[in-house]
């Protein structure tokens, strides 16, 4: 049986991997919920100064902070996507060569998603996919774990994780809510729905509590042959803006019936699924961007957010990755 599989290279910017577009998010998007849980909405807004008035403190692209001009470079076990410059995004020659500022006996850490680091040592630049690609290798090596674990590597000069780790609980019917809502807009009536991850942390350190969360549809795993239409996963930001909760959508999949039905015989869909990896400040600003998993069919890829504004929304600005 033949299953459609992407190959996820080190790109910059641009769509990890496409199958009738339910995987190509663009860089950026939102939708406007006028809430209508008022108590959730402010419990969403909710920060440290224990009120979502403080929106006005969101920063806007006039006084948005300014980067560091010392580079960064982010690794995972299967690519090295690249970093900040100094400047701006980039892939450090990614996915063929190497030309990151990173020597042999550098260190890097590991992020987890609890907010801990791990400290690894870079030992050669070498094959870290099947593919070709070219990477940093380290001891010890950073750990993957198919349809797991699959944690960044970082080298940065400053504090990648200037405030507190997420914090994670249950989530309320709400956000089940919400996610319905938001492919709702996309012509999708998803079936039962399970949220495998819900953060609740502040991106930018400005006071207010931004909410983001991972779903799926109830039960599905990456590479699934057989699977019940729409089959759907997304991770979600939502923030309060003007003091309404909006949502604005990172990385997602929907795959409907007509898809399936476009297959050919033998074929299968390539069922992916994401899932928060880390929430670090790769390009020394400090904001928070947020780094996402995409799993598939023997294949593992990662995408770094950027959130610009919230005119803008969010923006992809790393990715890269392995499949076979
Ligand atoms: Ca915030
Ligand atoms: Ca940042």
């Amino acid at each position: 049986m033949t299953i459609l599989l992407c190959v996820v290279l080190a790109t910059l910017a641009t769509g990890a991997c496409s199958n009738d577009g339910q995987d190509t998010a663009p860089s950026s998007g939102q939708t406007t919920t006028a809430n209508p849980n008022q108590a959730d909405a402010e419990s969403e807004g909710s920060g440290a100064t224990g009120s979502g008035s403080s929106i006005e403190e969101v920063p806007t692209p006039s006084d948005s902070p300014t980067p560091s001009s010392s580079p960064s470079i982010v690794a995972t076990r299967f690519a090295t996507l690249g970093g900040w410059d100094g400047t701006d995004w980039t892939t450090f020659g990614q996915p063929d060569d190497f030309t990151g500022p990173a020597s042999v006996g550098d260190t890097f850490s590991i992020i987890q998603l609890d907010g801990g680091q791990v400290n690894t040592t870079m030992e050669s630049v070498g094959l870290v996919c099947d593919s070709g690609a070219i990477g940093i290798l380290t001891s010890p090596e950073i750990p993957s774990e198919w349809g797991g674990a699959n944690p960044i590597a970082v080298q940065a000069a400053w504090d990648v994780q200037p405030y507190s780790p997420a914090i994670a609980g249950s989530p309320t019917p709400f956000y089940f809510d919400a996610v319905r809502e938001f492919f709702a807009e996309r012509l999708v009536d998803v079936g039962p729905l399970e949220i495998t991850q819900w953060f609740k942390l502040d991106l930018e350190g400005d006071g207010v509590v931004e909410v983001v969360l991972s779903a799926k549809s109830q039960g599905l795993q990456p590479g699934q042959e057989s699977i019940t239409y729409p089959a759907v996963s997304v991770v979600l930001l939502r923030r309060v803006v003007d003091e309404v909760a909006k949502t604005y959508f990172l990385s997602h999949s929907i795959f409907t019936k007509a898809d399936g039905a476009s297959l050919k015989d033998g074929e299968s869909p390539d069922v992916r699924t994401f899932d928060v990896s880390a929430f670090a400040d790769l390009n020394g600003d400090g904001q928070l961007e947020i780094i996402i998993n995409d799993q598939s069919f023997e294949g593992a890829g990662t995408t770094v957010w950027e959130f610009i504004n919230n005119q803008v929304g969010a923006r992809r600005v790393l990715s890269g990755g392995c499949g076979s």
